[in-house]
């Protein structure tokens, strides 16, 4: 099977293991595990942070950063497919009684001026404007990467209005290798980022947040509460430590080949993609046609291939580094005959 579903879906490595298995460990919720503080340290000073915390999930990393922004009854402004809106359960206001006020952008970015329009006047019956949310790289637009000038202007913005800016940035590493910009010229635009190890780097688990000294330490609070306090999860940040160190580098690989299944499948006139907006390891299809996206989805499986579906109509592929350059072609070529079919 060629599992296309997700870069979620790879498997520790028989060397990841291995380096897990030597991890040295103790009670992280003392802050007493060595391989988890040294991890924290090593992912705040790539992200250009004081401080960093693990956490189990990019969920939790990102609703934990919300909860600590905001109060009940305050705003989040947001692109309109962020990830947080769509795919984490509902969790935004059931964990911190915040609303989105949602921008709908372009290539998942949304500029400065459109943030202005969002803002809420300080008039007692509306809501607080509280925090800016970006998602870089962009899921649901197709792993674009966010302009680096713009995000400059939103986050001057920010400062200047005295709201947070808070970064989802799973896919971080990716959006870095991609645009060339460094994870620390990204890190010092946000107040708070998310950053997932378990995505293209394959980790098993874990992502980590990074933010002021203060922030982290309201983070650490609020990470015990929804009862993400661990204890031995040194053998986690191993996993983490090892995928910064061996698999960074060779996302540059994931890319080229998204862009390869991308261009073989657009040749197809039953498919809609804008090639441009492949410049990651995402690649999102609509389908013309009789046929609906969860069809489509389930004849791909047939022939060995899982894809997901975003929606009745669309379609998401992901590279990864368990899927080689071959099987990413094939899967391609097997897209096409069963499109034609
Ligand atoms: N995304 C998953 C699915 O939930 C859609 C995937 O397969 O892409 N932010 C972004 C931008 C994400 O893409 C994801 C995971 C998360 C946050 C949440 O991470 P986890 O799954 O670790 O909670």
């Amino acid at each position: 099977m060629i599992d296309l579903r997700s870069d979620t879906v790879t498997r520790p490595s028989a060397a990841m293991r291995q380096a897990m298995a030597n991890a040295e460990v103790g009670d992280d919720v003392y802050g007493e595990d060595p391989t988890v503080n040294a991890l924290q340290e090593r992912v705040a000073g790539l992200l250009g942070k004081e401080d960093a915390l693990f956490v189990a999930s990019g969920t939790m990393g990102n609703q934990i950063c919300l909860r600590v922004h905001t109060s009940p009854g305050d705003e989040v402004i947001c692109e309109a497919g962020s990830h947080f809106l769509h795919f984490e359960g509902g969790a935004m206001p059931v964990l911190s009684g915040i609303q989105a006020r949602t921008i709908v952008g372009h290539r998942g970015m949304i500029e400065a001026e459109q943030v202005r329009t969002a803002l809420r006047a300080n008039t007692y019956y509306f809501p607080r404007s509280k925090v800016v949310a970006l998602e870089n790289t962009h899921n649901l637009a197709g792993g674009t990467v966010l302009p680096l000038a713009s995000i400059q202007e939103i986050s001057g913005f920010c400062q200047k209005n005295r709201l947070a800016l808070h970064l989802d940035g799973a896919r971080l590493w990716n959006a870095s290798i991609a645009s060339g910009v460094s994870l620390e010229t990204y890190g010092q635009l946000f107040d708070s980022i998310s950053i997932c190890l378990s995505k293209g780097l394959g980790a098993p688990a874990g992502s980590v947040i990074a933010g002021s000294r203060e922030f982290i330490a309201e983070a650490r609070r609020v990470r015990k509460q929804l009862g993400g306090g661990m204890r031995q999860i040194g053998l986690l940040a191993a996993a983490g430590h090892y995928a910064i160190d061996t698999n960074l580098s060779r996302l540059a690989e994931d890319h080229a080949n998204a862009r390869e299944f991308a261009e073989i499948i657009a040749s197809s006139p039953d498919v809609e993609i804008d090639l441009e907006n492949v410049q990651t390891n995402i690649i999102i299809a609509r389908l013309h046609g009789d046929i609906s996206a969860s069809q489509f989805c389930q004849k791909m499986q047939q022939k060995g291939v899982r894809i997901s579906m975003m929606d009745e109509q669309t379609l998401r592929a992901v590279t990864h580094l368990d899927v080689s350059r071959e099987q990413v072609v094939e899967a391609a070529h097997i897209f096409l005959n069963q499109l034609s079919q």
